[in-house]
């Protein structure tokens, strides 16, 4: 049944760094000398970025980009950011400041406060949240230009505090050449960006090199290479997540308009490679929304690459009542889940695992993708069981701060001199006694 289908579904999207696939063979011989692992491909990158710096950057960035780079050429020049402003489109920059106005509101109501209690006399105990001093973030750049992600990701980060935002673009005319992404930047204030992708742009940030120094924390999307180099440097940096294709869950019912429905599943699906599948309970829903999807496919300036994401990575699930969608859907974790039942509600509330749930017959997702107000950098794969999206929150540190007064020490002095005696801590226990005694 659907259980055995979507967890093969979750197999076949997981990420896998351990496959030479034949192109993967015929590149790595190129460059490395030798056919290797994503994996491998990645550990090396990072090995000779951490060793040799803006060298080893330039070298890969030649090699795998193809984009020939002095050291001064990797920073993208503040008159370049400028001029794309200046030659923006005045409508896009004001949806761009829209949407702005929507995360700043979202996200700066969301960010967590500092809390301090006194739970006795004497004693004040606080929970305090300071923002990262430095943190990069990857912009993708091989399929498409990604603005919305430039504004999901930095957005937050200013909100949080951070001091300082870096963004990291490959150096393609989707990347770090697109004039609307880097429009953004400007529009937004992020002075700092670098013509360069890949494991070789997270290991520069993650180990710092001359032209681009260290970051504390590493986030946004990025291909499988970008992925597994943002695993390789955790530990030496925080990171967001280990990210992989953009997934949708719909639950639809028999109030479902099936040219909403197959208008979400081809959203998804154009991400190629994006998983879209539908799960009703309504048998006639299925059969309208399969031929929704191929009247809409049609139209579609990606329909090629979109239907073959369709055919790989999508599913209509009938499923014997609204019960058993919420459980399917719990336990495949999709980073989307869209309702569009009579009961939207009553159903999320069924379900714990989802990225980012959307809400009735009038919420895409693409309004999620780029303008409501959450971040669209989600977890996929399964994670959302463990991991959040990305949020304002994701750019702080908590830290607790203790003080007791004499009284208050003197008060607690009995209870920890015990369990430090029971530990054979003495110099613990004197640590206290010697203050209580006095
Ligand atoms: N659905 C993607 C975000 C995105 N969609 C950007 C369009 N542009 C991952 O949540
Ligand atoms: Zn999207």
């Amino acid at each position: 049944g659907g259980e055995a289908f979507l967890a093969e579904m979750r197999e076949k999207l997981s990420p896998r760094g351990d496959l030479v696939s034949p192109r993967g063979r015929e590149l790595t011989q190129a460059v490395f000398g030798k056919p290797l692992t994503p994996v491998e491909v990645v550990e090396t990158i990072c090995r000779d970025v951490q060793n040799e710096g803006t060298a080893a950057l330039l070298r890969y960035t030649a090699a795998l980009d193809r984009a020939e780079l002095t050291p001064e050429a990797l920073r993208v020049p503040a008159a370049d950011l400028a001029e794309a402003h200046a030659s923006a489109d005045p409508e896009f920059l004001q949806s761009i400041r829209n949407i702005r106005d929507n995360i700043v509101e979202f996200q700066s109501a969301i960010l967590h406060q500092d809390v301090t209690i006194e739970p006795k006399p004497g004693v004040r105990l606080t929970q305090r949240y300071v923002p990262m001093r430095r943190v990069g973030i990857c912009v993708p750049g091989g399929a498409a230009a990604y603005p919305s992600t430039v504004l999901m990701t930095a957005v937050p980060a200013q909100i949080a505090g951070v001091d300082e935002i870096a963004i990291v673009a490959p150096p393609t005319p989707f990347g770090a050449y697109n004039a609307d992404m880097l429009a953004t930047c400007h529009e937004l204030g992020v002075t700092e960006v670098y013509r360069c992708g890949g494991a070789q742009a997270v290991a520069a940030m993650a180990y710092g090199c001359d032209v681009l120094p260290a970051v504390d924390k590493i986030v946004g999307p990025g291909n499988l290479f970008v992925a597994l180099a943002k695993k390789h440097v955790f530990g030496t940096v925080d990171i967001d997540s280990f990210a992989g294709p953009s997934e949708v869950i719909v639950i639809a019912d028999e109030t479902a308009t099936p040219a909403f429905v197959a208008a979400d599943l081809l959203a998804q699906a154009e991400h190629s490679p994006g998983s879209a599948i539908l799960i009703t309970w309504d048998e006639a829903l299925i059969e309208s929304v399969q031929q929704e999807l191929s009247k809409q496919l049609e139209q579609l300036d990606r329909s090629d690459l979109t239907r073959d994401a369709l055919a790989d990575f999508g599913a209509l699930i009938l499923v014997r009542d609204a019960q058993h969608a919420c459980e399917l859907t719990d336990s495949f974790a999709p980073e989307h889940l869209q309702i569009e039942t009579s009961d939207p509600e009553g159903q999320i509330a069924q379900i714990r695992n989802s990225g980012a749930a959307f809400l009735g017959h009038h919420t895409p997702v693409a309004l999620g993708d780029y303008a409501a107000g959450p971040s669209h950098v989600l977890p996929t794969g399964g994670t959302c069981r463990w991991a959040a999206g990305l949020s304002a929150n994701s750019f702080l540190r908590s830290g607790s701060i203790t003080q007791f007064n004499a009284q208050a020490t003197q008060a607690i002095a009995g209870d920890v001199i015990r369990l430090a005696e029971k530990e054979g801590l003495t110099a613990h226990a004197n640590s206290v006694s010697i203050r209580s005694n006095s």
